[in-house]
C-alpha cells in the first residue's frame, strides 16, 4: 500500500497530525476494522480537504474499499459490523460530495443525461453510487434507478430521458447474468446503436469475458474510467429523439 507522505505515524492517533502526514489508507483500514465510523470519516474528510475530494475518493477510498471488499471475498474475515461502517463510511463521503458536483467543470453545461442502477436482485449499492458521484463530478447529468432495477425500467427511463447510455452495476454472478435482459430488451426495441450498454462491478473485474458474454457494449473496472468509458459510449451512440 503506498504512503502518501512516508515516514510517519500509522495514522491511528488521529487527523489532528495533518492528514498528508499518514499511511492514509491503511488508517481508514484500521478505522473500519474497529468498526470505527466517525475516526474513518475523520481522516477522509480531512484528507478530503486538503487534497480535493474528487482525489479522495479515486486515491484513498475507491482502494480501500477494494481492499476491504477482497478481503472479506478471500477470507470472509469481515463482521457484519465491519461491514455496516464500510458502507456507512462511503455513504457519508459521497453525501458530501453531492452538491458540490452538480455543474460540469469550467461552468460547462451539463453532459448527457444517462442512467445507472443496480441490476434486478442486486442491492450492493456502493459501487453505483461512487459511480453516480464520479460522473456529476465530471458534470453528467445522472438519473439513479437505485437497487434491484427491472431490464425493461431502465430502458423506459432512458429512452423517456433521451439518454444515449445506460450504467448497470452488478456485484454477483448471479445478477451479472440478469443484465442480458437489458440487452434483449434494448435491442428488442431496435435501439441497438443509439442507447449504448455500459456494465460494472466487482464480478466483471474478476470474471475476464463476462461483459462481451451478456452484450455490453463496455465495462470499466472503477469509476475513474467508468466515466471515460461513459464519454466513448456517448460519443459512439447516434443518439435518441427524446420521448414526449
Ligand atoms: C459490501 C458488500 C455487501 C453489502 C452491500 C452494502 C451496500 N450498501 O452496497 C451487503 C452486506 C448488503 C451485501 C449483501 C450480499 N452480498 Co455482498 N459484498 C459486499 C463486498 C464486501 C463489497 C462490495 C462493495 O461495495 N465494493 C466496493 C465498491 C466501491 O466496488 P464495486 O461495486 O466493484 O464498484 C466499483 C467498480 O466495480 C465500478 N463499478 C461499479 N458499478 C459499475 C457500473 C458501471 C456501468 C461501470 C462502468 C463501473 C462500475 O466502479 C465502482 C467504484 O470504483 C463484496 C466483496 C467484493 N470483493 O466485492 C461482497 C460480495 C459482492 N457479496 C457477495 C454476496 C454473496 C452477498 C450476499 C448474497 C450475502 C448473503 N448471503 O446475504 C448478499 C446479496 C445481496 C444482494 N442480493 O445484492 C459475494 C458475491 C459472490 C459472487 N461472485 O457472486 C461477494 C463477492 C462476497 C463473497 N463472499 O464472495 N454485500
Amino acid at each position: 500500500m503506498d504512503d502518501i507522505s512516508p515516514g510517519k505515524d500509522a495514522g491511528l492517533s488521529g487527523p489532528a497530525q495533518g492528514p498528508s502526514s499518514v499511511n492514509i489508507k491503511q488508517a481508514v483500514i484500521e478505522r473500519i476494522q474497529m468498526a470505527d465510523r466517525r475516526g474513518a470519516d475523520a481522516l477522509l474528510d480531512a484528507w478530503g480537504a486538503e487534497h480535493g475530494y474528487e482525489n479522495m475518493l479515486a486515491e484513498i477510498l475507491d482502494p480501500v474499499l477494494t481492499e476491504v471488499g477482497d478481503e472479506w471475498r478471500s477470507s470472509g474475515m469481515l463482521t457484519l459490523a465491519q461491514t455496516y461502517v464500510v458502507a456507512k463510511v462511503a455513504e457519508d463521503m459521497m453525501s458530501k460530495m453531492a452538491g458540490r458536483s452538480r455543474q460540469a467543470p469550467g461552468g460547462q453545461p451539463p453532459k448527457g443525461p444517462v442512467v445507472i442502477g443496480n441490476i434486478e436482485e442486486d442491492f450492493h449499492a456502493l459501487g453505483r453510487k461512487m459511480l453516480g458521484t464520479f460522473l456529476r463530478a465530471q458534470g453528467w447529468d445522472v438519473l439513479d434507478l437505485g437497487n434491484d432495477v427491472p431490464a425493461a425500467v431502465f430502458v423506459d427511463k432512458a429512452v423517456e430521458a433521451g439518454a444515449r447510455v445506460i450504467g448497470v452495476s452488478a456485484m454477483m454472478m448471479s445478477t451479472a447474468r440478469n443484465i442480458k435482459a437489458v440487452r434483449e430488451e434494448i435491442d428488442r426495441r431496435g435501439l441497438a446503436g443509439r442507447l449504448l450498454l455500459a456494465v460494472g462491478g466487482a464480478i466483471f473485474r474478476v470474471t475476464p469475458g463476462l461483459a462481451e458474454e451478456i452484450g455490453a457494449d463496455g465495462t470499466a473496472g472503477n469509476a475513474l474510467d467508468a466515466v471515460e468509458l461513459f464519454g466513448r459510449l456517448w460519443e459512439r451512440s447516434s443518439g435518441m429523439e427524446v420521448r414526449t
